[in-house]
């Protein structure tokens, strides 16, 4: 199925034309049918020539309903200008065509209608060259008349080829089905419907709604006025809605596949055609089916940043409107660049992000998007609408390659930095680290480490091992050669404590191998235990505490734990009678 959409002034038989097409009515309202004018948007269909079908969204052409107009043609990839030959160009013909612009529409046709009441070729010529000036470009013409049915064959074959033409939509991509209007169904509750550009929606998916997240589930589908178990982009589709009250989605609202999309009341856009250098400081953002009131900051020449009344679920590229909703104009057109920009706090923040935002085109790109960022996580870029291609450096973080090549130099020089800072710890606490390089998660640290740093129990040294700070050396120097004569008799805890070696001193010497820690202050030196077993070893098999503490000539203090330190290395083992032997003999 295709979408197109009609545009033109009132009563220049949109209508009419689109019931000439589709046998359908689209004027729905028994106010408008009274009327004879289209106040809302309305639906038909028909089968082209080919086989194709089309649907139309037809759209009233009078100024008071440019809103409603901006929320039909706003999610349709092509539309229709409707021109009468007997009127020509008229003011809603230009803002039509100022909102096709505006919203880049580059696929549509001039239909001049009601031909049978004039010569459509002065129409033609003129409104040709209107919209040849547009993102429209040349379109192929057709007059008709829809009281005779002329011209009628020649714009079905017409609109085959400008379907033809249309960009395939993107199956695979995520829903994000801007809702133009919503009813009450007896016995099915709430029913949206709106115009699928991309994606495909089955019945017990799970949606969420744009403004607060909240999670509903398609109830039913229907497409065509038939009931669907599965509805594939593009396609006017009507959803059903399990669980939603009444009232509860209006007209802007949007169902999306959850967690694709960031909702942003703020972003970065560029002004596209001849941007008023006036621009009025509050306009209303229309996209999609959303009409939202924005606050517009300048920044460069033709980028502003808007304030969004209430956030929208928008992407990098998205294209916009901007109107004037007092004066009644469309303002211009605007192309989404970022939807996650950076406060602009600093002086100068402006005008630095003026030049950023003047190296973009509004295509997510994710080496540039890392760029600026430096870091970002996969799940906020797609929803930002970049396409991930890249590994994760760290759980789900994605890196700039430079950037993160510098984070590893300045995460060494950090390591060191803290090494001389606190010479007694065993390395920086990971959280410190993360601190530092003002990283947003802990996983990005442990990340970066590579040789020569090392992670060890939460913290980062860097290898060899950082020596012990002189006064620590030299007492630990004094305490080993205390032992030369008596090599398991640990020195008291004072007598530690008067060579400057309280239990941080310990603790560093013991990890840099110039002490083995039996207990708190309890020390002794390095190969002690080796020395230990191979003293056991010589004992007749098993041994007693006592026999064990004469044999290594110390007291209990040291025995003690020396011999559970031996038990949980192995090489002892305690019996039920509380004797010992050794298990494996020393080498
Ligand atoms: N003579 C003639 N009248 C037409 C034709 N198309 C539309 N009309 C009349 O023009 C008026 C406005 O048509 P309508 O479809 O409501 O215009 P819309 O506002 O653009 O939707 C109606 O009275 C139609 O009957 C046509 O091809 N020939
Ligand atoms: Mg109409």
């Amino acid at each position: 199925m295709h979408v197109v959409a009609t545009a033109g002034h009132v009563d220049h038989g949109k209508s009419t034309l689109v019931r000439a097409l589709t046998g359908m009515e689209p004027d729905r309202w028994a106010e408008e049918r009274r009327r004879g004018m289209t106040i809302d948007l309305g639906f038909a269909w028909t089968a082209l020539p080919s086989g194709d079908t089309v649907a139309f969204v037809d759209v009233p052409g009078h100024e008071r309903f440019v809103p409603n107009m901006l929320a039909g043609v706003g999610p349709v990839p092509a539309a229709l200008m409707v021109v009468a030959a007997d009127e020509g160009w008229m003011p809603q013909s230009a803002e039509h065509l100022a909102a096709l612009d505006a919203l880049g529409v580059s696929y549509g046709l001039l239909v001049v209608t009601r031909a049978d009441l004039a010569d459509p070729a002065a129409a033609i010529a003129a409104a040709g060259a209107e919209i040849a000036a547009t993102s429209l470009g040349q379109v192929e013409a057709v007059a008709v008349s829809a009281r005779t049915g002329d011209g009628l064959p020649a714009l079905r074959a017409a609109l085959d080829r400008l379907v033809a033409r249309l960009p395939a939509p993107a199956l695979d991509a995520p829903v994000r089905l801007w809702v133009d209007r919503s009813f009450t169904v007896r016995g099915s509750g709430t029913v949206v419907t709106g115009t699928l550009g991309g994606g495909r929606l089955r019945v017990g998916d799970q949606l969420a709604l744009a403004d607060t997240g909240e999670l509903v589930r398609v109830r039913g589908l229907h497409r065509l006025g038939e009931a669907r178990d599965r509805v594939d982009a593009v396609a006017r589709v009507a959803v059903n809605l399990r669980g939603v009250p009444k009232d509860r989605l209006t007209r802007g609202d949007a169902l999306l596949t959850p967690g694709r999309f960031h909702r942003t009341d703020l972003v970065d856009v560029r002004l596209t055609g001849d941007p008023a250098a006036d621009l009025p400081a509050t306009l209303t953002l229309h996209v999609g089916a959303a009409a939202v009131p924005v606050r517009v900051r300048p920044l460069g020449v033709d980028t502003v940043r808007l304030r969004l009344a209430r956030p929208l679920p928008l992407l990098v590229g998205d294209r916009a409107l901007l109107r004037d909703p007092g004066r009644h104009h469309v303002a211009g057109g605007l192309t989404v660049l970022d939807v996650d920009p950076p406060p602009l706090t600093r002086r100068g923040a402006a005008a630095a992000r003026a030049g950023v935002l003047a190296g973009l085109d509004g295509r997510p790109d994710l080496a540039g998007e890392l760029r600026r960022r430096s870091l970002a996580r996969t799940g906020e870029l797609t929803r930002m609408g970049v396409t991930v291609t890249a590994e994760p450096v760290a759980g789900d973080w994605l890196a700039d390659p430079g950037h993160w090549r510098r984070l590893g130099v300045r995460l060494v020089e950090e390591v060191t930095r803290y090494a001389r800072e606190h010479p007694l710890e065993p390395g920086a606490p990971v959280e410190v680290l993360r601190h530092r390089l003002d990283l947003p998660d802990r996983a990005l640290v442990a990340a970066l480490v590579r040789p020569p740093l090392t992670l060890r129990a939460g913290r980062v040294a860097c290898v060899p091992a950082d020596t012990l700070p002189e006064p620590v050396a030299r007492a630990v120097r004094r305490v080993r050669a205390e032992f030369a004569d008596h090599p398991f008799r640990a020195p008291e805890a004072d007598r530690l404590a008067a060579l400057g070696l309280g239990p941080r001193e310990i603790g560093a010497a013991v990890r840099a191998g110039a002490l083995l820690r039996l207990a708190d202050t309890v020390v002794l030196p390095p190969g002690a235990a080796d020395d230990a077993v191979r003293v056991l070893a010589g004992l007749p098999q098993p041994f007693t505490l006592s026999a064990a503490r004469q044999a290594l000539d110390t007291t209990r203090r040291v025995a003690v734990p020396l011999l559970e330190l031996l038990d949980r290395r192995g090489v002892t083992r305690r019996l039920p009678d509380d004797a010992r032997e050794v298990v494996t003999p020393p080498a």
